[in-house]
């Protein structure tokens, strides 16, 4: 990665910690034992899902400024995600990002909370952040694609679909769809408000960035099923090779790990020619999903 792309990068990851830093309510303010506990959840993490917003508006020329929001909700949707995730009725994790989940390091009813609680700023902040000189309707336009990829037709089905069928191998089609959902959607969905953010991005172009976030949402679940089984869950912190162990279908599991790797590096692929059109201002993205695509957890 050139030194000009590494410091976009960063910057944008700084841009997100500021972003995220203002929106979450102040730790002291009340109630502030939940107000801490959802700053506890929303720190650390690779901030993949905001980079892409930030990136996939860079492709389209969009100043950043008007990706803000996007950028901060999607990363609170996530974050409610794995804090629910990691439940005892769920996955029952006592780790995630190297630490304690937010349940163990607060309690259950604090850690449900969270996750209500960081839904609902997700679209708060869509709805209120004006500052960039979004229009009424392209805020709108984002609440609905958020709201549609957290649901039940999105993340929340997938995750509803793979608590029902943990005890039971799925088919390679079931499994596709589930990661569609579980995982594909709301990483879709950051590229479609990369879209609704530019201003004069032609029908292409934003075509483009979608066909890219579809493949590349799946491409990653399958590289996350596969770091699982080597011990390096994307999840870092999370108890690696869980879902291995626990019998539950995945990619290597019905496919084999070789097959596995050459499908998520064929999805990478399939990600990267969809910018072509781009040109020169996909490249930081380009840049960025080849670093996802080596990552070693
Ligand atoms: C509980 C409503 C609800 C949904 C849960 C996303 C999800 C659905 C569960 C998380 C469990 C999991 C391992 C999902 C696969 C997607 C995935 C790899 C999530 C982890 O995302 P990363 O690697 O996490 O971007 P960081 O910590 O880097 O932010």
């Amino acid at each position: 990665m050139s030194p000009e792309i590494e410091a976009l990068i960063a910057d944008r990851r700084n841009r997100l910690a500021m972003a995220l830093d203002r929106h979450l309510p102040p730790a002291e303010h009340y109630p502030a034992r939940l107000h801490q506990a959802m700053r506890y959840a929303s720190e650390g993490g690779k901030r993949l899902r905001p980079l892409l917003v930030y990136l996939g508006g860079h492709a389209l020329g969009t100043d950043p400024r008007r990706l803000d929001a996007a950028a901060c909700a999607v990363e609170m949707i996530h974050a409610y995600s794995l804090v629910h995730d990691d439940l005892p009725a769920m996955d029952d994790d006592a780790l995630r990002r190297g630490r304690p989940t937010t349940h163990v390091a607060y309690d259950e009813a604090t850690a449900i909370l969270v996750g209500d609680a960081l839904q609902a700023l997700a679209f708060q902040t869509l709805a209120e952040d004006a500052a960039a000189g979004l229009s009424a309707e392209q805020r709108l336009r984002m609440i609905g694609v958020l709201a549609t990829a957290a649901g039940s037709r999105g993340m929340v089905g997938g995750q509803a679909v793979d608590l029902a069928s943990e005890h039971r191998q799925l088919t390679l089609a079931e499994l596709e769809a589930l990661h569609i959902h579980k995982t594909g959607a709301l990483i879709r969905a950051c590229l479609q408000m990369a879209g609704i953010a530019a201003d004069d991005a032609s029908p292409a172009a934003i075509e483009a960035l979608d066909c890219y976030g579809k493949s590349v949402g799946l491409a990653f679940q399958i590289q996350d099923d596969v770091l699982d089984i080597e011990g390096n869950s994307a999840t870092l912190g999370k108890t690696a090779g869980k879902d291995h162990a626990s019998g539950k279908s995945t990619y290597p599991s019905l496919l084999g790990l070789g097959e596995a790797r050459r499908r998520a590096d064929a999805l990478f692929a399939r990600a990267c020619e969809a910018l072509v059109p781009l040109g020169a201002p996909a490249e930081p993205l380009l840049a960025y999903t080849e670093s996802i695509r080596r990552r070693a957890h």
